[in-house]
This record gives structure tokens, sequence and C-alpha cells, in this order.
């Protein structure tokens, strides 16, 4: 049978259509396809609860896929690896708590895995501003990175969500609107952005969960976002902070949908 260009075309519009269509609502939204956003994402999915991820660049995985310094191998710690096991992400010990993995190896298959539990993930799209009512947020203003990148002036569209999870890493870009449109209200040591600590990896593991929280009305913060958000250290090329955050705020937020549904 000879194949038809219309017909291409028009399966694929049609199927991103409908993924599109069916996420304008969700349970959770979470910007930011790194490590801590892929996990959260899984989690959310596996416990059956709508979850739609959003991330800004063509590709997904963050800073996950470079290691240290483009050397594309991570470390993780011993309290991470039921997290690799959970993904079938093959690791190696190097010595006593420190296990290394393949960077591209981990980004593969939790992408793989947060797909095939439910998570529907939207590649270069980026949330430019939240939707605020107006004291809680309550959902994502989005457009395509593109458009953000060549300046167009295009309206945006809006994803509603029960719940938002900042997973931006450095950036903080979702918790960055909160603090401009209602500034000194963030659930911090400040009420605003603390920012970023030079680095330390082992206070920054420990404050990553720590600082894995609602910091504002249906606003979460994982991963390195957390720690920026709330004034925590850098850890740098060691991950497992990263998995456990993701776990953490995915835990957090099936409680709370299953006590609101
Ligand atoms: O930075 P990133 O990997 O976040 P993470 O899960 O992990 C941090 C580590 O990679 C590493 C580290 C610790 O080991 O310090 O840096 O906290 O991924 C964040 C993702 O969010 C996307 C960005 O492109 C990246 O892939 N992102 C940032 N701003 C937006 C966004 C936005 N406004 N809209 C959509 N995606």
């Amino acid at each position: 049978m000879a194949l038809d260009e219309i017909i291409i075309s028009r399966a694929i519009i049609e199927r991103y259509h409908e993924k599109l269509t069916e996420n304008l609502e969700t349970d959770v939204a979470i910007v930011g396809a790194g490590p801590s956003g892929l996990v959260a994402g899984y989690y959310l999915a596996e416990a059956g609860k709508k979850a739609a991820l959003f991330e800004r660049k063509l590709s997904i995985g963050g800073g996950m896929w470079g290691g240290g310094m483009l050397f594309n191998e991570i470390v993780v710690q011993s309290a991470a690896l039921p997290i690799l096991e959970e993904f079938g992400i093959r690791y190696r010990k190097y010595q006593d708590d420190y296990y290394t993995a393949d960077g591209i190896e981990a980004v593969a298959s939790l992408t793989s895995c947060a797909l095939k539990a439910g998570l529907t993930i939207f590649n270069c799209v980026t949330v430019e501003d939240l939707m605020m009512r107006p004291d809680r947020v309550e959902g994502l203003v989005i457009n395509w990175s593109p458009v953000e990148m060549t300046g167009l002036h295009v309206d945006p569209l809006t994803v509603c969500a029960g719940f938002v999870v900042d997973a931006t890493g450095h950036d903080t870009d979702i918790v960055k609107v909160v603090d401009e449109k209602m500034p000194g209200r963030l659930n911090t040591s400040t009420g605003g952005i603390v920012g970023q600590k030079a680095m330390w990896a082992d206070r920054a593991e420990t404050d990553t969960m720590q600082n894995t929280k609602e910091v504002f009305p249906g606003l979460y913060v994982a991963g390195m976002a957390a720690n920026a958000t709330a004034g925590g250290p850098r850890m740098g090329p060691i991950f497992g902070g990263m998995l456990l955050s993701g776990q953490k705020v995915a835990q957090s937020l099936i409680r709370r949908l299953d006590q609101t549904s």
C-alpha cells in the first residue's frame, strides 16, 4: 500500500491534539524533566494519579546527561539505590556508599518507566507564567519554547492543575513567578527565594529532602529547585538527593490528592 503524507500528518496532529486536550486538566503538573521531575511523575502515575510534565528543551533529562563536566557517569549514594533498582538502572560500587551509573542509561530508563507508568511528557514547551486565584496556584501558562526563544509576540495557553511541582533545577522558574507576583509570601526563612548556596555535597543532599515541600498553596518544589528556593547548597553530580526528592514530592502529593478526593 502506498504511504500517504496527508495521513501521516493527520495521524500526528490528531494524536498530539488528543494528548494535549486530555491533559488540559490534571491532578499534578510538573515543570522540568530533570531527574527529580521524572521520578515524581513516575511515582504519581504509578499511584494512578493524572500527571503531566512540561519540559522547555527538546530533550528530556535536565542535568543528568552530562554527569560531571560532561563525563557522563553519575554518582549515587546507598540511600537512593532502591530507586535505581525500581527503574532498572544498572549501577556499580565504587567504594562504600559511592555507586556509579551511566548517565545516559539513567535518563533513558527514568523516561521510559515514567511514560509507561502513564505520565504524559510535553517537550519543547516552556512554562512562562502561572494561573493563580489569587492566593493559590491553580495551573500553568504554557507556550512553545521556540516562541519564547525567538521572542515572537504570541499569547500562551493554560493548563489547570490540582498541584504544580517546580522541578526546574537551579532556575526555580516557577517559584520566581510567585515571588514576583506575591512578594514575601513563600514558605521560606525570608518569604522570598533565598538562593542557592555554594557547593557542599553532603549537606546539600540532606537539605534537598527537607526543602522538598509546598512553598506556596498549590506549589511544591523538588530537586535542586527546592534547595535554590530555601537557600540550601548545591551538590554537583551526585544524584541520590534528586531521585529521593522526586519520590518524596510524589508521596506528599499522593497523600494530599487522596485527602481531597
Ligand atoms: O536541572 P535539572 O536536571 O533539575 P533537577 O531534577 O536535577 C538537578 C541536577 O540535574 C543537577 C544537580 C544535582 O545533582 O544540581 O543540576 O533538580 O532539570 C530541570 C529541567 O527543567 C527545565 C530545564 O530545561 C531542565 O531540563 N526547565 C527549566 N525552566 C523551565 C523548564 C520552564 N520554565 N518550563 C519548562 N521547563
